[in-house]
C-alpha cells in the first residue's frame, strides 16, 4: 500500500468516515479514497466498525516495538511470562522453578542447575513451583526494571530474575514459612522483597504439631527480604521476619508516599479453622469453618519499626534469619490489626499511599481505609481490643474512609492516576469503577462512588493497569485476567486457555471498552505488572565469557584458539569453543566411568547468535546466549558414541554444527557386553 492511501485511510478512521462506510455508507465519503478497501476487509471478514477500530488500537505495525512490557506470573507452570502490551504478543516466557529446556535450564548447564539446587529447601528435590504475584523492583515508588521478584506459593520460595538478562539468578527458599500466596511486593526503594506465609506452619519451624493444637502451635511469618542494591539478590543475613498469629494471610501490599514504611497485610480464616471437626465435633469442612467470621483482620506492619527493633537486638535468629517474636512485635508497636469485612483477598495501596483499599470475597463491597486515621489510631492508642494473641485491634470506625457497593465477589484493586479505583469481580465476571477520596480525584466526579462496570470473560481474579501499582500509573490500558474462556475460543478439550482481556481506560474518562482478547494456552496467570518497555534495558549479548549467574567473566572463558583438554586421572576437563558452525574440539574422547567437565564459551558477540549443546541419552541440553560460558558436569556412565550437536537453528550450517562424545567401554563393560 502506498503512503498517501495509507495516510488517508487513517484519516478516514481518526474521521469516524470508515465507521459509517463501514456502517452502510456508499464507500466514498471522500476520505482519501482508500476506504473501499477496508470497507471490503470488512466486509469479507464480518468486521464491525467497533471491531475495526479495536483492531487499530491495539494494532502494533511488524518490526514495531509495543509501548509496555508486562510480566505475568504462569502459575504452577512455575514460570514467568513476558507479553507486549498492546499487542498481547507473547515475548518469552521466563524459566523459573520449573527446569525448561529451551532456555538449558536445569539440563546440564552449571547456571540453571546451581538456581535449582539452591533454591531447595534443605531435604527437598523440588522441580516445579506455582507463581502468583511478580513485582518489579522499585525507585522512588517507580518500576526501574533493574529486577523482577516472584514468589512460589507451592513451597514458600522466592526467586530474583535480573532484567538485564530476563534470567533467573536466585531461588530463596524462604525460612520458616512452608506455603506464601499474596503477602509479595517490593518496598518504594526496593530496600525489601516482602512474602508472608500462606497457612501457617507449626513453631518453632522444625517441631511438628497436630492441627488440634493450632492456635497454640501454628504460626505465619512476615517477610522482608533485604535487597542487595548491587546485584538484586536476597541478603537473609540482613533479612527479617515479624511472627503473626496462625490466620490465613493473604494479598498485601506496600505502604507509599504517605503511608511508606508499611506493609499491609489482608488475612481469612481468623476462626482458625482447620477442617477436619468443629469444637463439637460435627463435621466442618475448613471453607466453612473459615468464613464465620463477619471480619477478618487487615494486619498492619510497620517495618521501619521492625528494622530498629532488630537493630536493638530485640530479634531471635531462627534458621538463618532474625526473627521479631509476636510478644516483642505487639510491645514494640511493629504489628496492628483493623478488623475488615468478610473473608478478603486483595488489600491494595492506592497511588497516593493514603487509600488501602480492601476487597472481601462474600461483601458485595470493597472497604476503604484511610491511612491518615489509621496513623493516629495507631498513635492515640484507640483500640477495639485485643486479639486472642494480644494484638491491638484499631477500632474499624475510627480508620474507614468508606465502603463503595461494587458488586458480587470483589477481590484486586488497581488504580489509574484521575482517582479511580479498578475492582475484580469473580462471581460477577466484571470489573467495577469507582472513585476514591476527594483528595485524589481529578475528575470532579463525586468521591467513593461507583461509576461504571464492565463485563470480562470469565471469572476474573486479577487486574493490572499500565505501571499499576506505582506512585503514577498511566490511564490508558487495563489488563483483566480472566480465569475461565469457556466459549472464547476454539474448543480445545475440557482444559480451556485462561484469557486476558485489553481494556481502554481512555485517560480515566472512560467508559471502559473492551479492546482484545489473547488466550494464555501455558500456565495459569495470577498477577502482571506492566511496565514501560523503554524502562526494560536489557542486554544485547554478554560481554565475552560471561557467567550468567554472577554476570561476570567466568573463570573458565576462553578465546579462540585456547582450546584444550586436560586429564588428571580419572577426570577429565574440556575448555570448548562455540561458533557459527563450530564446536572446537568436536571430538572428545573418554572412558567410561570418568567424570567429565566441559567449559563451553559461545565466543559470538553477534544478537541471537544462541548455540545449543545437547547430548543424546545423557539429559545435557543447553542454550549457550551470545557471549556466555557455561559448564556441563557429568559422569560418562553410558559407553557409547555419542553424537552432540547444536540444538538452536543457527547458521546455514546448523545441522553439520556437532560432534562426538566418545565414551570408550571400561575393559568391565567390554568383557561383559
Ligand atoms: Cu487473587 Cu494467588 Cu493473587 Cu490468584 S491470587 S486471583
Ligand atoms: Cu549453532 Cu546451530
Amino acid at each position: 500500500m502506498s503512503k498517501p492511501v495509507f495516510l488517508g485511510l487513517i484519516a478516514a478512521m481518526l474521521g469516524l468516515g470508515l465507521l459509517a462506510v463501514a456502517c452502510g455508507g456508499d464507500g466514498n465519503g471522500g476520505n482519501g479514497g482508500g476506504d473501499g478497501v477496508l470497507n471490503d476487509i470488512a466486509a469479507q471478514r464480518g468486521l464491525t466498525p467497533e471491531d475495526m477500530k479495536h483492531a487499530l488500537q491495539q494494532f502494533v505495525p511488524p518490526g514495531k516495538y509495543d509501548d509496555y512490557v508486562m510480566f505475568s506470573s504462569g502459575g504452577h507452570s512455575g514460570q514467568l511470562l513476558v507479553v507486549g502490551m498492546p499487542s498481547m504478543r507473547i515475548l518469552k516466557q521466563i524459566a523459573v522453578f520449573t527446569p525448561e529446556p529451551w532456555q538449558g535450564y536445569g539440563y546440564g548447564a552449571d547456571w540453571g542447575d546451581k538456581v535449582l539446587k539452591e533454591g531447595n529447601r534443605e531435604g527437598t528435590d523440588l522441580t516445579w513451583g506455582d507463581t502468583h504475584h511478580p513485582a518489579i523492583s522499585e525507585t522512588a515508588g517507580e518500576y526501574d526494571g533493574r529486577w523482577i521478584y516472584i514468589q512460589d506459593r507451592a513451597n514458600g520460595r522466592m526467586a530474583m530474575i535480573d532484567l538485564a538478562d530476563l534470567r533467573v539468578k536466585q531461588i530463596v527458599a524462604v525460612p520458616n514459612i512452608q506455603t506464601s500466596h499474596g503477602g509479595m511486593f517490593v518496598t518504594p526503594n526496593s530496600e525489601y522483597v516482602h512474602v508472608s506465609s500462606k497457612f501457617p506452619m507449626p513453631w518453632p519451624p522444625g517441631t511438628y504439631a497436630d492441627v488440634s493444637e493450632y492456635k497454640e502451635k501454628f504460626r505465619g511469618a512476615s517477610t522482608w527480604l533485604k535487597i542487595d542494591q548491587a546485584t538484586g539478590r536476597i541478603n537473609l543475613k540482613e533479612s527479617f521476619q515479624v511472627e503473626i498469629p496462625p490466620y490465613t494471610q493473604d494479598l498485601a501490599d506496600a505502604g507509599k508516599k504517605v503511608s511508606e514504611g508499611f506493609g499491609f497485610i489482608g488475612s481469612f480464616n481468623t476462626e482458625m479453622a482447620t477442617g477436619g471437626v468443629d469444637a463439637e465435633g460435627k463435621p466442618e469442612p475448613l471453607e466453612a469453618g473459615a468464613s464465620k467470621n463477619n471480619f477478618d483482620f487487615l494486619h498492619v506492619v510497620n517495618w521501619k519499626k521492625g528494622e530498629e527493633v532488630v537493630k536493638a537486638g530485640k530479634a531471635e535468629e531462627m534458621n538463618g534469619i532474625k526473627v521479631i517474636r509476636l510478644d516483642t512485635a505487639i510491645k514494640e508497636g511493629v504489628l496492628h490489626l483493623i478488623p475488615e469485612p468478610k473473608s478478603p483477598h486483595g488489600a491494595d495501596v492506592d497511588p497516593s499511599g493514603r487509600y488501602i483499599v480492601v476487597g472481601g470475597k462474600l461483601d458485595p463491597n470493597v472497604t476503604i481505609f484511610d491511612f491518615n486515621k489509621v496513623k493516629q489510631a495507631i498513635d492515640s492508642k484507640d483500640y477495639e481490643g485485643k486479639d486472642v494473641f494480644g494484638v491491638p485491634i484499631l477500632k474499624f470506625d475510627s480508620v474507614v474512609a468508606a465502603q463503595v457497593e461494587v458488586g458480587a465477589g470483589p477481590l484486586h484493586t488497581q488504580f489509574d492516576s484521575q482517582g479511580h479505583g479498578y475492582t475484580s469481580m469473580f462471581l460477577a465476571s466484571a470489573i467495577a469503577k469507582f472513585t476514591l477520596g476527594e483528595d485524589v480525584v481529578k475528575t470532579g466526579e463525586e468521591p467513593f462512588k461507583r461509576i461504571e462496570t464492565i463485563p470480562v470473560h470469565y471469572n476474573i481474579g486479577h487486574l493490572a493497569t499500565a505501571e499499576g501499582d506505582t506512585v503514577s500509573p498511566d490511564d490508558n490500558y487495563m489488563v483483566a485476567l480472566n480465569k475461565w474462556s469457556i466459549d472464547r475460543f476454539a474448543p480445545l478439550g475440557p482444559l480451556h486457555p485462561q484469557n486476558f482481556q485489553l481494556i481502554d481506560l481512555k485517560g480515566g474518562n472512560g467508559p471502559m471498552e473492551l479492546l482484545a482478547d489473547m488466550p494464555i494456552g501455558m500456565g495459569e496467570p495470577h498477577y502482571t505488572q506492566i511496565m514501560k518497555a523503554d524502562k526494560l534495558k536489557a542486554l544485547e549479548v554478554y560481554l565475552p565469557g560471561t557467567d550468567a549467574l554472577t554476570m561476570e567473566r567466568s573463570e573458565f572463558a576462553i578465546e579462540a584458539g585456547q582450546e584444550k583438554v586436560e586429564r588428571d586421572g580419572n577426570h577429565v576437563e574440556a575448555w570448548m569453543t562455540a561458533q557459527r558452525s563450530h564446536f572446537t574440539p568436536d571430538i572428545l574422547r573418554v572412558k567410561q566411568g570418568e567424570h567429565v567437565m566441559l567449559h563451553i564459551t559461545n565466543i559470538e558477540q553477534t544478537r541471537d547468535a544462541t548455540h545449543g549443546f545437547a547430548i543424546a541419552d545423557y539429559n545435557i541440553q543447553a542454550s549457550l546466549e551470545p557471549g556466555e560460558t557455561a559448564t556441563f558436569e557429568f559422569t560418562a556412565d553410558k559407553p557409547g558414541a555419542y553424537n552432540f550437536y547444536c540444538t538452536e537453528f543457527c547458521s546455514a550450517l546448523h545441522l553439520e554444527m556437532a560432534g562426538w562424545l566418545l565414551v570408550e567401554p571400561s575393559a568391565a563393560a567390554a568383557a561383559n557386553p
